[in-house]
């Protein structure tokens, strides 16, 4: 189960891959980095963002940081994100969750505006913010735009631009054959999961801005595990609330290692309580994904599978809880890694590249008081 679930996310994400076309072969540059080789630098739009894994970088554990969260400070009102007499347009998606929003320039914001985005963003789960030029800002503004919202995350096993490891990219090539090679052994390429849920303080907030996509298809699907939460009976829910489970990073890093590709740090094992509540909203949500759970702790094996199961055969199945983010160039989708879970989607053999590339702001360890009665 594992492994194919690691095979799909390496499909998202840049994760260096041994078979690959002409259009996706890599080669060494003069500093011994791994760079993606053919005409790729010439023809994306934003060169820059494309990946690069650079085999000597090496980091120690990550270590813990104190986080308030900036939603905390913000002014409910959201005066500063969407002004009396702006310009913003604000569609809600679903009734309880997602939005799309126009007329908004996040690269912007002053700082009252980002709390309060990140307000916005834990009370709707997912944002999806039209015409934006996070992408024309250098790296380095890019980067500490996300630093508003928590000590930016590096990935352990992505690619990133040269010199920047806090960016994760999402990169699939022009005439790149994974469609066909996926679909020759898989039925579906949804991978539901909440980005490197094993870290100790995982992500909240989080961007990702695309640079280069399909015409159509390649869309982003997010489940509201917030509102799957509050569909469960009081009892089972005071049940969950007493559960921990262990979320693990060691496949996705085997899966890196076993494909060429680079590990920068060692992967951990983390258990998190399987209920968590918001630091901003305070309320409940299942914190559990098939990519990175693994086991609930103090249950018997068969209990565990079949709990686990159960909640993601649940959460993915509810169409009723969830959103679907279609892409249009400069669009930044913004969602709450501790209340969904998401998935790419892999539906376009158009041979389109599809280049985006995600901050990723580490927020609080989950937290839930077990004494308390589930309401
Ligand atoms: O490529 C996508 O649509 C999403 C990839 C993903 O899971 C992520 O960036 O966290
Ligand atoms: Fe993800």
């Amino acid at each position: 189960m594992s492994n194919s679930f690691a095979t799909i996310q390496s499909i998202a994400a840049s994760t260096f891959r041994k078979t690959r076309d002409d259009s996706t072969t890599v080669e060494k540059d003069k500093d011994g980095r791994l760079v993606l080789a053919g005409d790729a630098f010439q023809e994306a739009s934003y060169p820059k963002y494309l990946p690069t894994w650079d085999t000597t970088e090496h980091y120690g554990p990550l270590t813990p940081f104190d986080f308030v969260d900036p939603g905390t400070r913000a002014d409910p009102a959201l005066p500063n994100l969407f002004p009396e007499n702006g310009s913003q347009q604000v569609k809600r998606l679903t009734p309880k969750f997602g939005t799309e929003v126009r007329g908004v320039q996040l690269s912007s914001l002053t700082s009252a505006g980002r709390d309060e985005l990140a307000r916005l963003v834990a009370e709707r789960g997912v944002v999806v913010f039209r015409d934006q030029d996070l992408a024309d800002q250098s790296i380095e503004d890019a980067i500490k735009f996300s630093s508003h919202f928590g000590r930016n995350h590096i990935h352990p096993t992505s690619g990133a631009p040269k010199g920047f490891p806090e960016v994760h990219l999402v990169y699939r090539s022009k005439n790149d054959s994974v469609y066909d090679s996926f679909f020759q052994d898989h039925i579906s390429s949804i991978a539901w999961h909440s980005d490197v849920s094993y870290e100790l303080q995982p992500p909240g907030v989080t961007f990702l801005a695309m640079l280069d996509g399909p015409e159509t298809g390649g869309d982003t699907i997010f489940a509201d595990t917030t509102e799957a939460y509050n569909r469960l009976s009081p009892a089972f829910r005071e049940f969950l609330g007493t559960l921990e489970v262990l979320h693990s990073g060691v496949a996705q890093a085997q899966s890196s290692r076993a494909q060429g590709g680079i590990v920068r740090r060692e992967p951990v094992e983390t258990f998190h309580p399987l209920v968590r509540e918001h630091p901003v909203t305070g309320k409940k949500s299942l914190y559990v994904n098939p990519q990175f759970s693994r086991y609930i702790k103090g249950l018997k094996r068969e209990e565990s599978d079949a709990l686990l199961n159960f909640l993601y055969d649940f959460i993915s199945k509810s169409s009723d809880i969830q959103v679907r983010a279609s892409w249009e160039s400069k669009s930044v989708v913004v969602w709450d890694n501790r209340r969904t879970v998401h998935s790419a989607l892999l539906d376009w053999e158009s041979g389109e590249r599809r280049h985006a590339f995600r901050l990723t702001p580490q927020a609080e360890p989950p937290t839930y008081s077990f004494a308390k009665k589930a309401e």
